[in-house]
Order: structure tokens, then sequence, then C-alpha cells
């Protein structure tokens, strides 16, 4: 028997478990509003197991219990949709995992941001740093691979905002979660030339996530990336049912090497994002993917996240205190997209 199979046969007789460990921590979820870790690991472990089917199928009764949102208009930072077009983009989403949106952020919006990210002070992070501190970024001298901005004070920036309760955004992890989205994540960070080596807290080594059951990530680069910046990579089509092969899943959530990836994938699946500041991607990160490590200069990224459940990871929980004008209709017009928050 190959040693794939011996792992397989093994894994399979671990995760029997799973199935009611997993339904239980659904019971738990629903009483107490946090998952248990268990029950976590128990998807992480059907994940591996099932290459993703078991994430499917979940996600199809969440999909009936929470029908989408049916009046939302999609037009905004990302562009005036029509229907047509946002099943096109849907479209390409579950056939390669990604889509790069031609309109970019306006220059005023990055600018912005930018200034916001140039005066607040942001966690250090990274392998070589010891105890997390903040630090206001200086391009000239950076103290660390990278620099992460807290949720708790994003989330009041009136930029932030706006992007959260975008209409075109919404749509589009609407119509690719196929439910009422949850907006779960929102981080912005740096990645910098700081050391010459990738970094593995800094998430530069390749990986899926698996902190939710189905979710989609939006990545908006608020620097120009280009080859040397560190652009965000990923394997086209990792993201479907059995898209990572049997011996990469089977390490679990493992870190995985540009070798491994390069053995089990065509030169051509393996999708470097360079592109202009204000871009944005839309990705379904159970795929296979990496910041690459920051060559020359930096990388500014803000990151939101939708989901169609919040079972799974755990995060600290932060609300939010003062609604901008733009916002304060949207967040109350559609609760479930705002319950993370609110
Ligand atoms: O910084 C990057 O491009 C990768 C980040 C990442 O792994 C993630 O957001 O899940
Ligand atoms: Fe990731």
């Amino acid at each position: 028997m190959s040693k794939d199979k011996l792992l397989y046969l093994r894994l399979m007789k671990r995760t029997i478990l799973d199935i009611p460990k997993l339904t239980w921590g659904f019971i738990v979820y629903f009483v107490k509003k946090t998952t248990p870790k268990s029950a976590h690991q128990s998807l992480i472990n059907l994940f591996c197991l099932t290459g993703g089917l078991s994430n499917s199928v979940i996600s199809a009764v969440i999909s009936l219990i929470h029908r989408p949102y049916r009046d939302i208009q999609p037009k905004g930072v990302l562009g005036n949709f029509t229907e047509n077009d946002l099943n096109k983009i849907n479209q390409k989403l579950n056939e390669d995992g990604y889509y790069i949106f031609e309109q970019r952020l306006s220059d005023e919006l990055c600018d912005q941001l930018l200034a916001y990210a140039y005066s607040e002070p942001a966690y250090i992070r990274g392998d070589r740093i010891k105890e997390s501190r903040k630090e206001v970024y200086h391009p000239d001298s950076p103290l660390a691979v990278r620099y992460d901005y807290e949720e708790r004070l994003l989330i009041e920036n009136r930029e932030v905002q706006q992007l959260i309760t975008d209409p075109s955004i919404i749509s589009v992890a609407q119509k690719y979660l196929n439910t009422k989205p949850v907006l779960d994540v929102i981080g912005m960070w740096w990645h910098t030339a700081y050391q010459k080596e990738p970094d593995s807290s800094a998430a530069q080594f390749f990986h899926f996530d698996m902190d939710r059951i189905k979710w989609l990530k939006f990545f908006i680069y608020l620097t120009d990336v280009g080859d040397e910046n560190g652009p965000h990579a990923f394997v086209k089509g990792s993201h479907k049912n059995r898209g990572i092969p049997s011996h990469l899943r089977l390490q679990g959530y493992a870190r995985l090497s540009d070798e491994e990836i390069n053995l089990a994938y065509k030169r051509e699946k393996v999708i470097h994002h360079t592109a202009k500041r204000g871009t944005v991607i839309a990705e379904d990160t159970r795929g296979l993917h990496k910041g690459q490590h920051v060559e020359r200069g930096d990388r500014l990224v803000l990151q939101l996240q939708f989901s169609n459940h919040l079972f799974g990871a755990y995060y600290p929980k932060c609300k939010i205190h003062h609604f901008s004008d733009v916002a304060i209709k949207t967040i109350s017009a559609y609760p479930r997209i705002y319950s993370n928050y609110t």
C-alpha cells in the first residue's frame, strides 16, 4: 500500500469522530454563539480528509437557511454591475478562485488610508519578534517584516466604513457565498523588506485558510505592488473540492514550500498578483496562497472578509462605536452582515 494511502486511512480512522464533534459544535454554537475549539479542529480535519466536500455540504445547508438579501443594488467602488456582470464575476470566482476588478479605488481613498497607515501605530509581527508592541511604520527604518493595524480602530475609520458598506463589494460576496454574508475580518498590514527570508508568521509560505466554513476575502492594494514588493500569490483552481492534492492536504494546517507547490502544480497555475494601488482582488483563500516575501520597498493591504457563518475560529470581538453617516443606513438595513461588530 502506498504511503499516501496509509496516511489517508489513518486520517480517516481519526476523523470518524469529527462528524459527531462538528454536529455537537453547531449545537453549542447555537446556544452560546461560540465554537468549541475541538469542533473547529474537526472542521479542519474533515476538510483535509474530504478535500472540501464537507465544507460544501454545510454551506449548502446554510444557503437554505439564510437566503441572500434581495434589495442590494450592486453599484459602488468596484463598478456599477448588472445582474449579468455579477454572474460573470461569480463564474470566474468559482472557476479560478480569484477575481481582479477592473475598476480601482480612487487615488483620494487610497491616499486617505495611506495617511492613516503612516500615522497610526501598528503591531509589529514576525518570526523574529518575541514580544509584539505597537510602532508607527517608517519606510526607511522598518522594525519588523509585518505591521498589523488594530481591527478595533480600523473599524472606526470613515474610509473603512465606506468600504465595508459598499454595495458592490457586499453583492459580490453575497453572490459567491449564496447566503446573507457576515463581515468577519477587517485587517490592514504592511509587509516590509525587513528580512531576506520569507516569514512564517507573516503568511509568507503557501497555506490554505480554514477559519470558517466558506468565505471570500477582498485584498485591497493601497500601494503599487510589483514583483519585488511581495505580491499576493495564489494557486489558480486550488480552492475547488479536491483542488489541493491529498499529500499536501494530509499535512493538515501546514506551511508549504515553493518546491512542494511547484511539484504539485503546473507553473502557469501559480499566479502572482502584481497590480497598481487601488486594485481590489476577491479570492477564496481556501485555495493555496501566500504573501510573497518583499525584496524591496513595501506593500500595504487592506483586507475585508465575508463569510457564510461565524462558526469556526475564535477572534476577540470588537464593536463599532461611531457610525459615519455613509455607513449607518446600510449597517441597520442588513443586520446579519454586521452582526459580528454591532
Ligand atoms: O499577505 C498576503 O498576501 C497573504 C495573507 C494571507 O495569507 C491571508 O490573508 O489569508
Ligand atoms: Fe492566508
